[in-house]
């Protein structure tokens, strides 16, 4: 009798352990999105994991919500999911990059499973879109996790100041962050559209950034000696000129 007692209470601090070390590290098991590049308008692919299914039970379908200020996404095949993209009509028709009217939005991505995901190993979804220009807002894309037995909302965005951390189960998000100098100047080159016009002295900041940078200066170094070699001739032949008309 004592001596159960005694293993109980040898055991509460264990257990109490045990719950900290769950809570200090959630996000690792949740769904979580990573960005291969957050620029502001940037193109990126976000990797969505599932990292567990439904309390032990395997994971039949994802259902991934794009955030209001994304039109278009578009989502990587999957060899295990059939993928559906939801479409909405816009209230409003909108502009896009390329000042083409859009009048409608990619509203969800939809995998359904036709090999359901056991609990315990992780998957990944892909979706490629282009990033808002809008350094220092955070994207949300509340996910939807559907077993075999039961379902997760992966849905709730912390209020102003809260720590993600403390939400149970916090919808994967990411911040947009400052526009890179030379990922604007490899969009322009992709896709010299008409609104590059529009943004004449940006694009030439960012020339200017790009001879700078250390793949242009091998360039800027033949041309130089070409100069060189040039103003070499140049005065050679002016030489010769002095020379046969003295
Ligand atoms: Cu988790």
């Amino acid at each position: 009798m004592s001596i159960r007692t005694f293993a109980r209470l040898a055991a509460l601090p264990a257990a109490t352990a045990a719950v900290a070390l769950s809570f200090a590290a959630p996000a690792s098991a949740h769904v979580t999105a990573t960005p291969s590049t957050a620029a502001a308008g940037a193109y990126t692919v976000v990797t969505f994991s599932v990292g567990h299914g439904c309390e032990g039970s395997p994971t039949t379908r994802i259902e991934i919500q794009v955030p209001e200020s994304v039109l278009s996404v578009t989502p990587s095949r999957h060899p295990f999911y059939d993928v559906e993209k939801t479409i909405e009509q816009l209230d409003e028709p909108v502009a896009d990059a390329h000042g083409n009217e859009v009048t409608e939005r990619t509203a969800s991505i939809v995998y359904t499973a036709t090999t359901p995901l056991p609990d315990g190993q992780r998957d990944a979804f892909e979706l490629s879109f282009q990033l808002p220009d809008a350094e220092g807002e955070t994207l949300s894309f509340p996910t939807i996790q559907t077993c075999q037995k039961g379902e997760t909302g992966w849905v709730e965005v912390p209020a102003d100041g809260q720590d993600p951390d403390e939400l149970e189960s916090p919808a994967p998000a990411f911040e947009i962050v400052a526009a890179e100098a030379g990922g604007h100047g490899d969009d322009a080159s992709a896709e010299p559209a008409a609104d590059e016009a529009a943004e004449a002295p940006e694009g030439s900041t960012d020339e200017t950034v790009a001879a700078d940078a250390g793949d242009a200066s091998p360039a800027l170094g033949w041309a130089g000696l070409v100069a060189g070699l040039l103003g070499l001739a140049a005065g050679g032949l002016a030489l010769a000129r002095t020379r046969s008309s003295s």
